[in-house]
């Protein structure tokens, strides 16, 4: 039996992966903040069958306990603060949970499990104005806070690699969403505020930027791809991505017309949720992804759309009908 460690475990793509490396037949740690809720209904249907660790990004000494803890054969570093638009508010936590904060993991490996293999969760954020399509061969060009830090991480792999032999890689990977996205991302804030509005607790929906476009797919199809980069023969950097863009506003379009509901009726822009800087548009060219691990999506834009809107429609009903969702079963 594998043994994986996963920083960020609580997350969307935290659940995700542990509920993939579980059916695998892996025994899945993760590692745990004092303030994080593995209660909660991301990670409730498989908790019993996870073990966790006390960890900070921001804290050496407890990423190097976890790994000593569990001697992982595999680590998936998914640990951040990963709202960019917070990141303006948070610049040097951002950094330093993003940047550091990967830098003290793969110390940490290196220490305790030196022949573990690290994935690093990397973003096309690290990408910014660079034109797009963005590949692998594509400049760095990070034009906020959380896109700085994820940068000196992507550098820090491939020199824990290049130095040091450590098998790291760094998953660059584009926007990836679900029916357990954080709410504060817009495809979540979007699909909620529809389920709300059809159940008839909320109103309006008060959104930023409509024309940035961006690559957006299922979270389910891209924690596979992690799990593929880490079978590799040889580590190397792989961008995962749909190879399709959408704007904000076809997204709102069609979350509205999947619940039969007009968007130009409830949707107001709100100039203060408009970062300093956005990114016009971030698409990627998976390609050499399709030949080196044989990943492509599964779940495309139609269908991402109404799976988070069919679930946000029943959720929205049940908390107005029971005071509070119900926890979910598998
Ligand atoms: P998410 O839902 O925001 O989850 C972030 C996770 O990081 C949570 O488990 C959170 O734990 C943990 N965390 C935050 N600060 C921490 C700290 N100081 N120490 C330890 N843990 C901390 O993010 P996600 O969407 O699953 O994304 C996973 C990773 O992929 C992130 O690194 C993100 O930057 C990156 N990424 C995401 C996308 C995307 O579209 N989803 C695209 C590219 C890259 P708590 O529960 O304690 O808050
Ligand atoms: O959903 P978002 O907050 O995601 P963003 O900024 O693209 O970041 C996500 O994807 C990255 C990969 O590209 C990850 F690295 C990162 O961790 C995170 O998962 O915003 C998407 C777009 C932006 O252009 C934003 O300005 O939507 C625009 N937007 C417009 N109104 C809004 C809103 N974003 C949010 N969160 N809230 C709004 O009201």
């Amino acid at each position: 039996m594998k043994t994986a460690l996963i920083t960020g475990i609580t997350g969307q793509d935290g659940s995700w992966l542990a509920e993939l490396l579980l059916a695998k037949g892996y025994a899945v740690h993760g590692t745990v903040r004092r303030t994080s809720t593995p209660g909660d209904s991301r990670l409730l249907p498989f908790l019993d069958r996870l073990v966790l660790h006390p960890a900070d990004m921001t804290d050496a000494g407890s990423l190097r306990d976890a790994v000593a803890a569990c001697r992982p054969d595999e680590v998936y570093n998914l640990a951040a603060q990963s709202h960019v638009g917070t990141s303006w508010a948070m610049p040097a936590y951002t950094t330093d949970v993003a940047g550091l904060g990967a830098v003290r993991l793969l110390d940490a490996v290196r220490a305790e499990a030196p022949s573990a293999r690290v994935y690093q969760a990397s973003t096309c954020e690290i990408f910014g104005t660079s034109p797009a399509p963005q590949s692998e061969a594509t400049p760095l060009a990070p034009r906020n806070p959380y896109a700085v830090g994820k940068a000196a991480a992507y550098h820090a792999v491939r020199n824990h690699r290049d130095a040091y032999g450590l098998f790291a890689v760094n998953g660059i990977l584009f926007n990836h969403e679900s029916e357990r996205r954080g709410e504060r991302f817009v495809t979540r804030k979007i699909t909620r505020a529809v389920g709300r509005i059809v159940a008839g607790t909320q109103g309006s929906l008060a959104l930023g930027n409509l024309e940035a476009r961006r690559d957006w797919g299922h979270a389910e199809d891209y924690v596979e791809a992690m799990w593929r980069m880490l079978q590799l023969d040889a580590p190397e950097d792989l961008v995962v991505a749909t190879g399709v863009s959408h704007s904000v506003q076809d997204f709102v379009e069609a979350a509205f017309a999947a619940a039969g509901l007009d968007w130009r009726e409830h949707v107001t822009t709100d100039p203060a949720l408009v970062r300093p800087i956005d990114i016009p548009e971030l698409v990627g060219d998976a390609s050499r992804a399709r030949e080196r691990i044989g990943w492509s999506p599964r779940v495309g834009f139609d269908a991402l759309v109404r799976r988070m809107v069919d679930h946000d429609v029943r959720l929205a009903r049940l908390e107005r009908d029971c005071g509070e969702a119900p926890v979910p079963r598998r």
